[in-house]
């Protein structure tokens, strides 16, 4: 099995590893790491496998772009399976059997499976070829739940059918190693896609990020939960260690930025210390764009020269921005909302500016105002333990499938709404003669548009909330403004 460090290409290779060792194979695993050899097949990772004697590689989450290195495996009797989930190019890989869904010729009926789902389905399809019970690949549902919504696929088709089994098996008989991260994080049970995203998926990352991720496979192929909460810990305080890395780099940025005025015109953000560490500029861009609305790259010196990651703001085609600047770049890549890139450290500047330039000759003004999409205006008598329960029913909730948003226009504080733990805000509010109480994180800023009873308009999501085993609904303030 060889994968990817991320929670995809992890949770695929250990479920592919479980599953196929059930079957008293020979096997055993390899996660490239994530600066040594970077994404996808690696030379090293194929020389493991000749070290080792082993004739076949599957790889999981990866491989569809290695064309070079598996006709190299293949010079040395190593055959390949592929199961993928990304976009092939023109040619594909000589591989024995390749499963991706994206190939233009492939009429698999369901288009956006994740790497671990990839995976799931060779399992399921070995179970029908060998007349074993397909029991033995629905073992890994949490795992491929976990994938999904961790690898941010679409929550629709059958996605959400797995992820809606794979949370069942999270909170009935779960993979020990999720069972010892949630325990380590203290996710309140049941286990909702929430936690899978929050409490496991950083983790798990974390370990790729600030270590090596074949601990993150060592945990959710563990056979004790003994041995389970060793590798949890060890994620737990990798984990750590990137919180405490990114909550500082994130700092040390807007410092710099705030320093530099004129920045703050600018309609992008370029920052570079060569001190940060590479496995956190990623996130240290989303934290900024949460500051900053706008198109940002993180860079920090890498070897001789500088590297990075750069993060949108949604409806900004990031890909072709930095694509526009590839004069100063000597490698890049990417997508629409995210990209990677390295460069001179002499034309960090130079880039700075043709980025600027080149962002600000294209961006809409309306890219660089943060958007809610509301779904419905309701009021305060349709919030009901009824209509709760059906909006349930449309969980799991993912991209396509979002939480449903809603808006309840001219509220009025009752005098008892408060700021709590200095920066969240406390709502408890009335339409006609229904009194309701809300939460809004770090939103204390919004207290000044309650306080004087004045009718505002309230953007939220509905939660429920549990005390002293009660359970009450309340809402989950997305914004606030003025009626
Ligand atoms: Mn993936």
């Amino acid at each position: 099995m060889f994968g990817d460090y991320d929670v995809d290409g992890t949770t695929s290779v250990a479920s592919m590893y479980s599953f196929i060792k059930k079957l008293h194979a020979e096997v055993g695993f390899y996660i490239p790491h994530r600066y040594k050899e970077g994404y996808g097949v690696s030379k090293a990772g194929i020389d493991f496998a000749r070290d080792n004697n082993f004739s076949l590689v599957i790889t999981l989450d990866c491989g569809i772009k290695s064309v070079e290195l598996i006709k190299y495996a293949n010079t040395m009797g190593i055959d390949f399976i592929v199961c993928d989930h990304h976009m092939p190019d023109e040619i594909i890989p000589d591989a024995v059997a390749v499963l991706n869904p994206k190939q233009k010729d492939c009429n698999y009926p369901f288009k956006e499976l994740c790497g671990c789902g990839v995976g799931f389905k060779l399992m399921c399809a070995l179970c029908e070829q060998m007349n074993i019970p397909l029991e033995n690949a629905y073992e890994y549902l949490d795992l491929v739940a976990t994938a999904i919504a961790a690898d941010i696929v679409p929550m629709n088709g059958e996605n959400r059918v797995l992820a809606f089994y794979g949370l069942i098996k999270a909170n009935t008989t779960p993979n020990l190693g999720i069972k010892a991260l949630a325990t380590l994080g203290g996710a309140k049970q049941p286990l909702h896609i929430n936690d899978l995203v929050f409490m496991i998926a950083p983790r798990v990352n974390a370990a790729g990020r600030m270590d090596d991720a074949s601990k993150a496979v060592q945990l959710f192929i563990a056979n004790t939960y003994e041995e389970a909460l060793h590798y949890a810990e060890l994620l737990h305080s990798d984990n750590t260690d990137r919180k405490e890395a990114d909550t500082d780099i994130t700092a040390e940025a807007l410092a710099i930025i705030s320093e530099n005025q004129h920045w703050v015109e600018k309609k992008s953000t370029v920052v570079y210390q060569s001190h940060w560490h590479k496995g956190v500029v990623g996130i240290v861009a989303s934290r900024l764009i949460e500051h900053h609305y706008k198109p940002t790259v993180v860079l920090t010196e890498s070897g001789d020269y500088a590297a990075g990651s750069a993060r949108s703001v949604p409806g900004f085609n990031l890909y072709e921005a930095i694509h526009a600047c590839r004069e100063y770049l000597l490698a890049y890549g990417g997508h629409f909302a995210a990209a990677g890139l390295t460069l001179e450290k002499h034309n960090v500047d130079l880039f700075r500016n043709k980025f600027e330039e080149v962002v600000s000759a294209s961006i809409r003004q309306e890219h660089l105002i943060p958007e809610i999409v509301i779904d419905a205006e309701i009021s305060f008598k349709e919030i009901t333990t009824s209509f709760y329960n059906i909006l349930r029913q449309m969980e799991p909730f993912g991209p396509e499938n979002m939480t449903p948003v809603f808006i309840v226009r001219k509220v009025v504080d009752t005098g008892y709404s408060k700021i709590v733990k200095e920066n969240h805000l406390r709502l408890v509010v009335k339409q006609d003669d229904i009194t309701l109480t809300g939460i809004g994180f770090n939103m204390a800023d919004k207290f000044a548009l309650v306080k004087d009873r004045q009718p505002f308009d309230v953007v939220f999501k509905i939660d429920e909330n549990e005390w002293n085993g009660q359970k009450t609904l309340q809402l989950r303030i997305e914004d606030i403004k003025a009626s």
